[in-house]
């Protein structure tokens, strides 16, 4: 009882605004940081009950609101495993950000106690970051004021400003009982990201220069990072001091400090929406040379966007999907010639924004694709049926994960030739360079140098393998957007009823059309989705599917 005082007395400092109705939505909570401090709060709280329903393992705690607005921001729970919050327990989350007074939080907060069957005296552990958004320090003070309620018993790690897929990693290595995933701080993730990228580019064995198939090429041509302004030259910054000049990086877009300037007019967003460069990566002219590349994270550094100017002119993007063909590909062929293709399956995760044409591409290699509804959790929980599970969101959003059969295959097979043993140590230092939590950027941003430099191959040539279709994605704003029903991975609505059979009849009128529409998971609305063989063809599909959904 005197524990449900403190929390009642601390959550005075932080009143509901009585005019929301709060949601954990796909992302978690976001809306604009001002309305947030009440939130963060009966986040906390939660935090706590979660990790004593896995006996005191570490739960973790973002304070984010990713590629959205400055002035917005977002909170979000990461499982033991470093994993998003399992979804049964988002329901739990709404509720107590919803009480609209102390003494209605802590009798919901009892209530959710005793119905799951937890000790609130048990001890718990929670690990919190922050992106850099001016409202964020406001918000840890919330979410510490809530955890400081609960006094020794609950153990806090500040980790303080970094990115959220790092935050993924510290949760999950926290959580390791064996001792092998890595240290549990910023710093670890860098040491491990380091070491793994090394082992992949310059060779360990002594008598050679490197691991790579065609000799050795010095370092890599120096790449421009687009960080959005946000936490991802923090954490850029950081790794390039752990590798040297063996990936020159130019970081560009890394004012932190400058308000009004974070995902403004860049960022891995801007560059997948507007399909077009960052008036700064344009300006700075570092991608005039047709050999170069370039790279955008979004603000929280979970997204990556690749893309390059064809013929130093014409802008191509290289997003998701080229990223997941790339990165399957590779570890297909290093699965082969590791002679572990009877043991180790490799395959491809999308959503229904994948576009056509990188489906058809997988397929035609003998790689099995899956299709999941949109969000992180649905991609995560997908890819683990697969030995060897390559997801990513068109968004640029995805990682590969490697289970745990798989990695222990790797370390006890025996090579019996050279290649077959390079094979098997760079799949072991991909799944150490790869974030296994979560999407990571800069982690995948990695994963590509390694493959561009294996194959040898200049952007031009990664995007040679297949020509998206051309795509239209528009939001609609509807009278009421729950009225709006999905089945098949949203690529089908059931309600209202008779609006799919009248895409369909759309659809059918142009050449490899394909279009769907579903409700947003994060904003007031739906969205449309069309693509087809041809540009005009899109248009008019997609403007058919559009009028049909008002
Ligand atoms: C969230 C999801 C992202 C998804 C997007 C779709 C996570 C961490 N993020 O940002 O994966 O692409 O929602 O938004 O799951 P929508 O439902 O508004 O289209
Ligand atoms: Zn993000």
């Amino acid at each position: 009882t005197q524990l449900f005082d403190r929390i009642a007395a601390a959550a005075k400092n932080y009143p509901k605004p009585a005019d929301v109705k709060f949601g954990y939505g796909t992302a978690g909570f976001r809306t604009l940081g001002k309305r947030l401090p009440s939130v963060i709060f009966s986040v906390g709280l939660l935090a706590v009950l979660r990790s004593q329903r896995f006996h005191g393992k570490a739960i973790g705690v973002m304070v984010t609101a990713s590629h959205n607005p400055e002035a917005d921001n977002g909170v979000k729970l990461v499982d033991p495993a470093g994993e998003m919050l399992e979804q049964s327990w988002e329901a739990y989350a709404t509720t107590l950000a919803n009480c609209a007074s102390p003494a209605e939080l802590v009798e919901a907060y009892k209530q959710l106690a005793q119905q799951l069957h937890i000790n609130i005296g048990a001890p718990a552990s929670v690990v919190y970051a922050a992106d850099t958004r001016p409202s964020s320090p406001e918000l840890i003070k919330a979410l510490e004021a809530a955890l400081a309620a609960f006094g020794d018993h609950v153990k806090t790690n500040n980790i303080g400003v970094t990115t959220t897929p790092i935050l993924h990693y510290v949760v999950k290595a926290t959580n390791d009982t064996t001792g092998e995933y890595g240290e549990p701080t910023i710093e670890g993730y860098q040491k491990k990201t380091a070491a793994a990228f090394k082992t992949l580019i310059v060779s360990t064995s002594p008598g050679t220069t490197d691991l790579t198939e065609q000799g050795n090429r010095g370092p890599l041509k120096p790449l421009p990072v687009d960080c959005a302004n946000g936490v991802g030259a923090l954490s850029l910054a950081d790794f390039a001091k752990h590798i040297g000049d063996l990936l020159p990086f130019k970081p560009l877009n890394t004012q932190l400090n400058k308000e009004g300037v974070l995902n403004y007019q860049c960022g891995a967003d801007y560059v997948k929406t507007k399909q077009q460069l960052p008036p700064s990566v344009a300006e700075s002219g570092l991608l005039n040379h047709p050999d170069n590349r370039g790279a955008s994270f979004d603000g929280d550094a979970d997204r990556l966007i690749y893309y390059y100017l064809k013929g130093g002119k014409s802008f191509r993007l290289l997003d998701g999907d080229k990223i997941a063909v790339l990165a399957a590909l590779f570890i297909g062929d290093l699965v082969t010639r590791a002679k572990l293709t009877d043991k180790i399956q490799v395959g491809v995760v999308q959503t229904a924004y994948a576009n056509g044409s990188s489906t058809k591409f997988i397929k035609s290699r003998n790689i099995p694709v899956t299709c999941t509804a949109t969000g992180v959790k649905h991609l995560h929980h997908a890819a683990l049926n697969y030995d060897i599970g390559v997801y990513f969101e068109a968004n640029g959003h995805g990682t590969v994960l490697f289970s745990d059969d798989t990695i222990a295959t790797l370390k006890k097979t025996e090579p019996e030739s050279p290649d077959q043993d390079r094979a098997i140590k760079h799949l072991i230092a991909l799944s150490e360079l790869i974030n296994q939590a979560v999407g990571d950027a800069l982690s995948d941003m990695l994963l590509v140098e390694v493959v561009l430099a294996h194959r040898g191959w200049s952007a031009e040539e990664w995007d040679a393998g297949y020509e998206d279709l051309p795509n239209r994605l528009v939001k609609v704003e509807v009278p009421d957007r729950h009225i709006f029903h999905t089945t098949d991975a949203e690529r089908k609505l059931t309600s209202p009823v008779g609006l799919q059979a009248r895409i369909d009849e759309a659809v059918l009128k142009v050449e490899q059309g394909r279009s769907f529409v579903r409700p947003s998971g994060t904003e007031d609305c739906v969205r449309v989705y069309a693509e087809a063989a041809t540009s005009s063809a899109v248009d008019s599909a997609h403007l058919r599917a559009e009028l049909e959904s008002y």
